[in-house]
């Protein structure tokens, strides 16, 4: 199939307004659908957009809770609108870490020296349908500002993404065509790590295989001989049971019941798995599932007053400030988990802090920032029905899931997959005509690189950041290393999530788990380790 013919396969009505950063101004995409073939393609547009000599993409999940409409083929398929979903001011700080990164290598003198890095930036809304959407219109070539026009297709040397595996899976399908290499940061899942099916993926996030295994260790060192496993209904979920279940084979660990989140939670269907958690003598719950599907499950789980569980939260959930209000202590104070690597990320907070709707009059999604932030609009209350603000209202640290900028670790790996490109495209820049490593020892050609020559470099790129190296085995994954998380009452009675040790997956077996128990709380708020048999 050729690529325009995947693109023709797209027909969305949705139009979102493009921020292009040097002139700060904005472009509406109203195009009228008989300008041209490329015109009815390009109705989906990128959030962010900056011009570049190399452009990257950048895939993120800002908005939640797609609910695709059952289509029985009896009229018209509505439009999908993401901006009608629920905005994610988490997502948000990671799209904008990517900005910051492209704008700190574009000023580095040392890092890609006379050259530009560009980006576009577009909303997956969490779901693999719409991520399939957002990849394609990233591919499809749009020129910014004159809808009327196709630039090259495929312009876009590599992308920053996607977020969940099944969105990841979708995307990786769609670039491998293309031989376009993808770094995700946050796609853990085992089944990515399969070279022949995702052979131009990477990522800077560990494989689950190793969480599994962390995990497993972590429940015979605690002698808990029966657990219950609670996952979501997706990739992620799937893969890291079976690769739990497959972990604790040959161990005394049993398994006594495995319940499954639905995508689209129902009240009825959590009091079921309650039921089962209530009947159940096992005290300890795994649980694979990121804080979107945990939120309305625990809503309900508090108001069944179930106390006695000690969680053991798989990496998505174990960092989550959703879930860190005091109303989540009696029920989830206790929670152990491995965490991702974090790091520091000096600039970030002043970066977060120049986005506001004063700077960004025309861009959606920095109202939809405020609007989640303050309940406030600095629209004319003629647009909007929330109540008026400046628009220059100050962030602060307490607005923590655009803020928080403490001890970052999705973040952090975005950051961390920029560089990796711009270490990439350095090195590739730096070839020497004669001594490269293509045929007849050739080079890229600046002004025309392949994407699948900057993935040769990505295989072989290894670089410094912080205190840690940067680097990718031949499979695109990333080194195996987890904090152990525990969740703490802090001072004002919310959770905080407190270091107890660690898992070092290039450690020799037997040695890759250090765990500080003495410093463990347990939940009820014990110091003695649950008993669960
Ligand atoms: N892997 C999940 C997605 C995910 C995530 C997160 C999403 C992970 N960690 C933190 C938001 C925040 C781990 C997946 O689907 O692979």
């Amino acid at each position: 199939m050729t690529s325009l013919a995947l693109f023709s396969l797209l027909y969305f009505a949705v139009s979102v307004l493009t921020l292009t950063d040097s002139s700060l101004s904005s472009i509406t995409t109203a195009a009228s659908p008989a300008a041209s073939k490329c015109t009815l393609l390009n109705r989906f547009q990128p959030d962010f957009v900056v011009q570049g000599n190399y452009v990257i993409g950048g895939i993120f999940p800002i908005h939640f809770s797609l609910k695709l409409r059952d289509l029985n083929g009896t009229y018209r398929p509505p439009p999908i609108n993401c901006n009608a979903h629920k905005f994610n001011p988490r997502v948000f700080r990671w799209a904008q870490t990517m900005r910051l990164a492209v704008e700190e290598i574009n000023q580095n003198p040392v890092l890609l020296p006379n050259h530009t890095l560009g980006y576009r930036i577009f909303d997956s809304c969490a779901h693999p349908l719409t991520g399939q959407r957002a990849v394609l219109s990233m591919l499809n070539g749009v020129s910014e500002g004159n809808s009327s026009m196709c630039t090259n297709a495929s312009s876009i040397l590599a992308v920053i993404g996607a977020s969940g595996s099944a969105e990841s899976i979708v995307v990786s399908r769609i670039l491998q065509t293309f031989r376009i290499p993808m770094i995700s940061y946050a796609s853990s899942c085992a089944c990515l790590s399969d070279r022949q099916k995702y052979p131009t993926f990477f990522r800077v996030i560990p494989s689950d295989d190793y969480q599994v295994k962390a995990i497993a260790q972590l429940l015979v060192h605690l002698n808990w001989t029966w657990v219950g496993l609670l996952r979501g209904d997706h990739d992620y979920g799937r893969f890291a049971a079976k690769g739990l279940l497959r972990e604790l084979q040959d161990t005394k660990v049993c398994v006594a019941y495995q319940e499954i989140i639905p995508l689209l939670y129902t009240r009825q269907m959590g009091l079921r798995i309650m039921k089962v958690m209530r009947s159940s003598t096992a005290k300890v719950v795994v649980v694979f599932l990121g804080d979107l599907l945990m939120t309305p499950f625990m809503r309900d789980y508090m108001t069944q007053n179930i106390t006695g569980i000690q969680w053991v939260a798989s990496e998505a959930l174990v960092m989550s400030s959703v879930l860190s209000g005091k109303e989540y202590y009696p029920y989830m104070g206790g929670t152990i988990g491995f965490g991702i690597r974090k790091g520091h990320i000096p600039t970030l907070g002043d970066f977060l802090q120049t986005v506001n709707p004063k700077r960004y009059p025309d861009n959606v999604l920095v109202h939809e920032l405020w609007e989640s932030l303050y309940g406030c609009s600095p629209l004319p209350s003629s647009v909007t029905q929330m109540p008026p603000c400046s628009g220059q209202e100050s962030l602060l640290e307490q607005h923590s899931a655009y803020m928080n900028t403490s001890s970052p670790s999705i973040t952090y790996n975005v950051y961390k997959a920029v560089y990796a490109i711009a270490h990439s495209l350095h090195k590739l820049l730096l070839c020497q005509p004669g001594r490269g490593p293509f045929q007849n020892n050739s080079c890229a050609q600046s002004n025309n690189i392949h994407p699948w020559q900057l993935q040769h470099y990505l295989q072989e790129v290894n670089f410094q950041i912080g205190d840690e190296e940067v680097d990718f085995d031949a499979k695109g994954d990333s080194v195996p290393y987890y904090d152990i998380i525990n969740w703490q009452r802090g001072k004002e009675g919310n959770i905080e999530f407190v270091n107890v040790g660690l898992f070092n997956g290039t450690k020799a077996v037997g040695e890759e788990l250090l765990i500080q128990e003495d410093r463990i709380m347990w939940a009820g708020h014990q110091s003695e380790v649950p008993v669960s048999v």
